[in-house]
């Protein structure tokens, strides 16, 4: 028995399954486990439901329970051998007490179920960046989704061959009970554990347990970076492809910029990924992405044709099998998947919960809603999507959602600005994790939730790879979400944002020059193309210019972040926040 075998077997006799199925990734396999889910009934649901096929061919819903419909960020823990280690940006318990609380969830869990083993490379297989994985699981969407998700079956098993180095991820959705309900990540140990929760974050164990938080430690120890970031190939008209990475937190459009539509002509956005990328150093110096993942687990609210036509497409097209669709709501009438930003509210609909929908000031999808769905369905996959070298990153965005104080757009001096800029970003809490919504708080480079070792460190790490790249990328920061005094966003956003590209890429061609400011470099005088757009000097200035007194309750915000972490935050990073504060209060 190898070490594969023997950890299945270890498994079975630990979780106490009816049966246990080993997924080979095979399509037959997939329509074998679709019919099943159709007929299986998991916490009084029926796991699938068929959607309309000529509108949307290959695609199922599935509805979860109401409590299980987002991450649980309190229930998420990093049990790093001291607390020390975990950082105060995570919740720590001590990993031997963390693994008995497990065990005694786990232990004879599967009675009466199956297990899945889903054997799943993160990343090209032929690629030495990628990772071998294994998740165990007694949920069928899970296993599904997972197979849209990784790189799942056969390729995965021979990949792990008679090695005992792969990820353990071990799920189960127990009874659904937010009191029994933990995902506890052991670093050290390449292991999650996971239960209690069938919600995309908390139970894909490849996505942010795994490529994230596990990866990111692995990245601090090996040299390499684990982040919350897209990889996108912007096509100028001459054929010249600039590759960018772009991190914006949660539910803060990374899937809308990573298959966006220029409104340019002669541009066009080639999508590599748009959740995940591994950051490494190449021969030649240079900073190279790879996405890990093969699909979108994306937002459905606010997908329209109007605003990411290409994520329209790609939920039409039905080259991979299948789609699924999670807490949307449904119109009755035409039996397809519906949610706000789609247009006029139909008239026959069902709502997430799967009631008739009548109360008009709540919406109908879960504003969490979202569609799992393969990268072969995406018209703008770009070619270099598999290379196993990944792509040359020449601009890095940060983002988040502010509707006020952060400007549409900004560049950083050099790297080392970059990252005091991003690990100071502040962003209003989503609907993408359970909590208040709105609040803004700090969210390093998008990476607060994820980030598996102490922050201090991170950053650290984020400066020292800088040092070592030949010619680190340019860095951005960009804010969509900007509001007037009516509540209304001031940037159109979506396709609109190929406007900030567009200035992005002359920046890092040298085409054009930029105006200095307490915060960084902004556009000169008519560099960002605004042409077409009915934007009043009052919101531009709003939008392209730093107000003092805004930013002197922002840098107390970053004070309050930043001394959590007491020692920890390195001297560059303190002496940029001084710097800030002189020139703010100057
Ligand atoms: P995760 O999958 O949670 O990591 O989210 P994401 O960062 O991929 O966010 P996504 O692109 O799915 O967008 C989240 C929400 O923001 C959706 O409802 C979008 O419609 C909306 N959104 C995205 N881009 C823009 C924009 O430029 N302007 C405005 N106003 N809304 C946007
Ligand atoms: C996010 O919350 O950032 C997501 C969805 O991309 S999840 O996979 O649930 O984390
Ligand atoms: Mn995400």
């Amino acid at each position: 028995m190898n070490h594969f075998e023997s950890f299945i077997k270890e498994m079975k006799d630990f979780l106490n399954p009816d049966s246990v199925y080993t997924m080979d990734g095979s399509d037959g396999e997939a329509q074998r486990l679709v019919e099943e889910a159709q007929k299986t009934e998991v916490d009084g649901r029926i796991v699938l439901q068929k959607l309309n096929q000529e509108i949307y061919p290959n695609s199922y819903y599935h509805r979860s329970n109401p409590n299980d419909v987002a991450r649980t960020e309190h229930l998420t823990f990093v049990c790093a051998p001291t607390k020390e280690e975990a950082g105060p940006n995570n919740n720590w318990i001590e990993p031997k007490e963390a693994k008995e609380k497990m065990d005694s969830l786990f232990k004879n869990s599967m009675k009466g179920r199956t297990m899945y083993v889903i054997p799943f490379v993160m990343g090209n297989p032929k690629s030495k960046y990628a990772k071998n994985c294994v998740e165990i699981t007694d949920s069928i969407y899970v296993a599904l989704s997972m197979r849209i998700m990784a790189r799942v079956g056969a390729e995965a098993i021979k990949s792990i061959g008679d090695s005992a180095d792969f990820f353990k991820g071990i799920h189960s959705i127990g009874d659904v009970n937010p009191e029994r309900r933990f995902i506890m990540h052991f670093p050290q140990d390449n292991m999650v554990m996971s239960f209690g929760s069938g919600y995309g974050g908390n139970a894909l164990l490849g996505k942010k347990c795994y490529s994230l938080r596990i990866a990111s430690y692995l990245g601090y120890k090996e040299g390499w970076l684990a982040e919350h970031m897209i990889i996108i190939g912007v096509e100028a008209p001459d054929g010249k492809i600039t590759y960018f990475l772009g991190a914006f937190p949660s539910a803060c459009g990374k899937t809308n910029l990573a298959l966006l539509e220029p409104i340019f002509k002669g541009y066009k956005v080639w999508t590599l990924g748009d959740d995940i990328a591994w950051l490494n150093i190449g021969a030649d110096g240079k900073l190279y992405a790879i996405n890990p993942e093969s699909g979108f687990f994306g937002v459905a609210p606010g997908t329209a044709d109007k605003t990411n036509p290409v994520m329209m497409k790609t939920l039409k097209n039905n080259k991979f099998y299948p789609t699924l669709f999670t807490n949307t709501a449904i119109d009755k009438n035409d039996n397809t998947p519906w949610w706000e930003g789609l247009g006029n509210i139909p008239e026959n609909l069902s709502d997430w919960q799967g009631t008739q929908y009548t109360d008009k000031t709540k919406p109908a999808a879960h504003p969490n809603s979202r569609f799992t769905v393969s990268v072969y369905n995406c018209p703008t996959l770009s070619k270099e999507y598999d290379n196993p070298n990944g792509v040359p990153i020449s601009g890095i965005i940060f983002g988040g959602r502010r509707k006020d104080t952060a400007p549409l757009v900004c560049e950083c001096k050099d790297w080392a600005s970059g990252v005091f800029a991003a690990s100071s970003i502040g962003s209003e809490t989503t609907a993408a994790a359970s909590g208040a919504q709105g609040t803004v708080r700090r969210d390093p480079m998008a990476m607060l939730p994820f980030c598996g070792y102490n922050m201090g460190d991170y950053f650290n790490h984020w400066l020292n790879i800088g040092k070592k790249l030949k010619n680190p990328p340019k860095i951005f920061v960009v804010n969509w979400f900007r509001k007037d005094e009516k509540g209304n966003f001031i940037w159109p956003g979506f396709r609109d944002n190929s406007r900030v590209l567009k200035w992005m890429i002359d920046r890092i061609e040298g085409k054009t020059g930029a105006r200095e400011s307490e915060i960084g470099l902004f556009p000169q005088e008519n560099a960002l193309d605004l042409s077409g757009l009915n934007l009043s000097k009052e919101n531009i200035d709003k939008l392209l210019n730093v107000d003092r007194q805004e930013w002197k309750k922002e840098i107390v915000l970053i004070e309050e972040f930043y001394s959590k972490f007491g020692e920890k935050i390195p001297k560059e990073l303190r002496d940029a926040l001084q710097n800030l504060k002189n020139k703010i209060n100057g």
